[in-house]
């Protein structure tokens, strides 16, 4: 039987309460998130991982606000507050998440004129972080997803996953969403449509 790996999407300071891009409710998935580890023989998590003054963040567009969007070169871009910067403390994994079993810590958003929502291609679609080249090659089949935000990263770490191949479970319980202008319901549908499993 492929083996499965739990995958833990950005669950970082700066998405949860406090921090800068902070997801309501965002730490109320801890237990959930733990309960999970415990439950799974591999796990991989994700960091978004951004330089200071990297191109989706709103202060680098002059007269834009967070939550904008603008044109880049590989297509819409949602602006943000400045956040999970490389070395900071909004960057550090939440303290109650029990990241240490973690096999591979995936880091996005490190490249200054590209984001990266998915945990397996930057937003052009088409540049791979190497993930699916890792799971494939251990023969992991079957992934299980949980983190921040339902609407963003995880949604297109799970859009992503199912397109490859993979069978993909997201925990919606040990998740919370940004939802800005129904993007949690047209995400979710998204997931629903490609065969995601929503649990
Ligand atoms: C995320 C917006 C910007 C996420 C990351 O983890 O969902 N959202 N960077
Ligand atoms: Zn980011």
């Amino acid at each position: 039987m492929a083996a499965s790996a739990l995958v833990v999407i950005d669950v970082q300071n700066d998405f949860c309460p406090g921090g800068a891009l902070a997801v309501a409710g965002g730490d109320e998935i801890l237990p959930i998130v733990n309960r999970l580890v415990g439950e799974h023989e591999h796990v991989v998590v994700t960091q978004d991982w951004h330089p200071a003054g990297h191109s989706s963040f709103a202060s680098q567009h002059g007269g834009k606000s967070p939550f904008d969007n603008v044109e880049m070169p590989y297509g819409t871009q949602t602006l943000w507050p400045d956040h999970c910067v490389q070395g900071t403390p909004g960057a550090e994994f939440h303290p109650a998440l029990q990241w240490e079993k973690a096999e591979l810590i995936i880091r996005k958003g490190f490249r200054r004129s590209i984001d990266s929502y998915s945990a397996f291609f930057e937003n052009d679609h088409a540049t791979p972080t190497g993930l699916n080249g890792y799971l494939v090659e251990r023969g992991i089949r079957k992934l299980v997803m949980v983190g921040l935000a339902t609407d963003f990263c995880v949604a297109f770490s799970a859009l992503d996953a199912a397109r490859l191949g993979f069978a993909v479970t997201v925990v919606m319980e040990g998740c919370r969403a940004i939802d800005m202008g129904g993007s949690l319901g047209v995400m979710t549908e998204k997931m629903r449509a490609a065969g995601v499993t929503l649990e």
